[in-house]
């Protein structure tokens, strides 16, 4: 039976991941860089430091550490004023209901994002009371699609692998629950989940449900 819920944050529960787009984007013009809508999906889920890496590879630019630092730091300065926007409609169709119901049901639930903000995203929408472990990507070594932190998730909530769902947006999530020996759900057109909904909205439909409440 499902015990717990792992919940990715950006783009699962909040509607942040355009902010990281709109802050790379601004970033990667300095180096001539037009970054699309295509390639970001290749940025979800995959830690800062990597996403400048993949996007600088797009003209093969090596930045000597030090500007690499800096170009980081930028784009968090500018993501993090995107994120005075943040309020409760920046929670995705669903989420809050879904949480509410996983609270009453006893059920346990973690999260496992990728971004260092997530603490500060989660109080600042008000659901930090919804949630009883948040992994820290900043003590994990190997990121996404890496099954490490869903690893660390499962066991901050109490619970063994085959006792966990996650909820995911990216490839690079899929993949790593995939890696962990999870089940997923996926949102959006992906690879390897359980099965795929189109929104989170669709988490409260009776699919899920079945999945989730059953025992
Ligand atoms: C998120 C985003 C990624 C972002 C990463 C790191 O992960 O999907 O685009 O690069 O976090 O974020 P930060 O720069 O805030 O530390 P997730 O796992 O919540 O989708
Ligand atoms: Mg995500």
């Amino acid at each position: 039976d499902i015990k717990g819920v792992l919940f990715d944050l950006d783009g699962v529960i909040a509607d942040t991941a355009k902010y990281h787009y709109l802050a790379w984007r601004e970033v990667a013009k300095r180096y001539d860089i037009e970054l699309c809508e295509g390639f970001n999906e290749n940025l979800k889920g995959v830690s800062r430091r990597e996403s400048l890496e993949k996007i600088l590879g797009i003209k093969n630019i090596v930045l000597p550490e030090e500007e690499f630092k800096s170009v980081l730091k930028e784009k968090n300065e500018l993501y993090i004023n995107y994120l005075e926007e943040l309020g409760e409609d920046s929670i995705l169709p669903g989420i809050k209901e879904f949480l509410i119901d996983l609270k009453r049901s006893n059920k346990r639930v973690a999260v496992a994002s990728a971004s260092k903000n997530a603490p500060y995203i989660l109080e600042k929408l008000e659901l930090l009371k919804y949630i009883d472990y948040i992994a820290d990507p900043g003590s994990i070594e190997r990121g996404k699609p890496e099954p490490d932190i869903f690893l660390d998730a499962a066991r901050g909530i109490g619970l063994k692998t085959d006792e966990v769902v996650g909820i995911e947006d990216s490839q690079a999530g899929v993949d790593a629950l995939y890696r962990a020996n999870m089940l997923s759900i996926g949102i959006g057109d992906l690879r390897n989940s359980l099965y795929n909904l189109e929104s989170t909205g669709e988490l409260l439909d009776k699919k899920t449900r079945r999945l989730i409440f059953k025992g």
